[in-house]
């Protein structure tokens, strides 16, 4: 059962919803950078004007008001808060006063990400951004501003949107900026952002808010894709790198003993000072929880089939750092999304099972949903049956989840809104609104309810539905 105050939310990020690119002085951001770039994104798409959130945000609080939404994730961007003397923007700043207000006057809690992605430029031209342990300082100075305006009436802060994510895609696979792959560096920049999320959270608590804080991760349940012994030794090292890495850090404050032996294995260190270590322990109130779905893996010796891997036309040839311990494999026993991602229900359950295992934590699930391609009916209709039915055999896992003994304290869909999906344009949609745009014509972006938005509007009037 579903607790009365259970968060049933929507989620979303700056440069995926809001446009407004240079908006009030914005600066460029990475991503503004990156996108530019021909080939970097699917046909070439761009946040530069997205669903334009920044001019149409009234209305889109008016429809998740309307829907009954109970939180909404969003994230602030860097670029509209700090000016590249790091002085403030205000602008930036009443933007973003407007947003909580406004949800709030909805009834709405608003759940604040503060880094989705967007680093500023400037940091990544003045030290390399994450690659350098002054963004530690600069995170600190950027959250601080957040927790001055904001702390009073903003209860629940995600520090950093998947960090696992954001540095794979940007320092292993070269698939986001800035667009590099070196093992050795993608530690040292996870290091950093270990430290950067540490001190937002230490700086927070020193502030006296009451809220509660904590990152959010992409968490993909490792299985072995076969008995054997060494396929089972092969999914212990994913689940280790892949996981346990990030998340005892984040929730124990300090990294486990089996991940440092592998990335040393891997021929790379963790260079860590005493204070580093005593940072560390300023660990979250929660984890925020991303779940899309499983990984299987299996050993560098064995034969199942591989995992297909569907970014759209933007595929670049993977390098697989982790060759030596795991490849992955493809879940035969489950259907997958258009984009390859295994559809798997129970592997929240399980997901929500371990993670209260290990930690007993409080946890957030902060994104889940499917990605699909949706068509606007002539009727201005969109019958996205495929998605309600997705979207309730998650809530059914985490019911059955509750049951067994974790604390999950909301449940945001990803997204409430159709958005820019990084690699894959519009083309593959996520929201309850449908969003009516293509990769190159902005149309009016006028919205339109999906049949998925009465149906969530039933979940959240019943609490968890019948
Ligand atoms: C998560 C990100 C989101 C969103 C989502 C769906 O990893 O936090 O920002 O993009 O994945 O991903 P995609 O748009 O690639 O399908």
């Amino acid at each position: 059962m579903f607790n009365s105050n259970f968060l049933w939310g929507s989620a979303s990020a700056a440069y995926q919803i809001e446009g407004g690119q240079f908006a009030d002085g914005k600066l460029p951001s990475i991503w503004d950078e990156y996108a530019k770039v021909p080939g970097n994104t699917y046909m070439d798409t761009t946040g530069e004007v997205a669903i334009d959130f920044y001019n149409r945000f009234e209305e889109d609080i008016a429809l998740m008001k309307e829907q009954g939404l109970k939180a909404y994730r969003f994230s602030i961007a860097w670029t509209r808060i700090i000016n590249e003397d790091r002085s403030v923007n205000k602008k930036g700043v009443a933007f973003y006063d407007q947003i909580i207000d406004g949800l709030i006057a909805a009834k709405i809690e608003p759940i604040v990400t503060i880094y989705h992605w967007d680093l500023p430029q400037f940091l990544q031209d003045e030290y390399g951004g994450w690659e350098n342990r002054k963004i530690v300082e600069d995170f600190n100075q950027y959250s601080t501003i957040l927790f001055k305006y904001y702390g009073h009436k903003v209860n629940y802060w995600v520090t950093l949107n998947e960090q696992n994510i954001f540095t794979e895609l940007g320092y292993l696979k070269m698939l986001h900026p800035p667009n590099r792959c070196n093992y050795q560096t993608f530690i040292d920049v996870n290091h950093h952002a270990f430290l950067a999320n540490a001190q937002a959270i230490k700086t927070y608590r020193a502030m006296e808010l009451t809220g509660k804080i904590g990152p959010s991760f992409a968490f993909s349940p490792v299985y072995s894709a076969s008995v054997a012994p060494t396929d089972v030794i092969a999914a212990e090292n994913a689940q280790e790198l892949l996981n346990w890495y990030w998340l005892d850090v984040y929730l124990m404050g300090h990294y486990s003993k089996a991940s440092l032996n592998l990335i040393n294995k891997l021929g790379a260190i963790v260079s860590m000072t005493q204070e580093d270590r005593e940072l560390l322990t300023n660990v979250g109130d929660f984890i925020g929880v991303n779940y899309y779905q499983t990984t299987v893996v299996q050993a560098p010796s064995s034969n199942f089939v591989e995992k297909d891997i569907n970014f759209n036309t933007v595929y670049k040839p993977q390098i697989n750092v982790y060759e030596a311990l795991f490849k992955e494999a493809k879940n035969i026993t489950l259907e997958h999304t258009d984009w390859g991602w295994a559809i798997d229900p129970t592997g929240l359950e399980i997901t929500l099972r371990r993670l209260t295992s290990r930690y007993n934590t409080e946890i957030l699930i902060t994104e889940n949903g499917l990605g699909a391609i949706d068509i606007l009916e002539s009727d201005n209709k969109i019958h996205d049956q495929y998605r309600i039915d997705y979207l309730a055999l998650h809530i059914e896992a985490i019911k059955n989840a509750i049951a067994d003994g974790s604390s999950v304290i909301g449940y945001c869909t990803w997204s409430f809104q159709d958005l820019f999906s990084w690699l894959n344009g519009y083309k593959k949609r996520y929201g309850f609104i449908y969003v009516d745009r293509t990769e190159n014509d902005v149309k009016e972006l006028k919205r339109y309810k999906k049949d998925s938005f009465y149906w969530f509007q039933n979940i959240i009037e019943t609490n968890g539905g019948n």
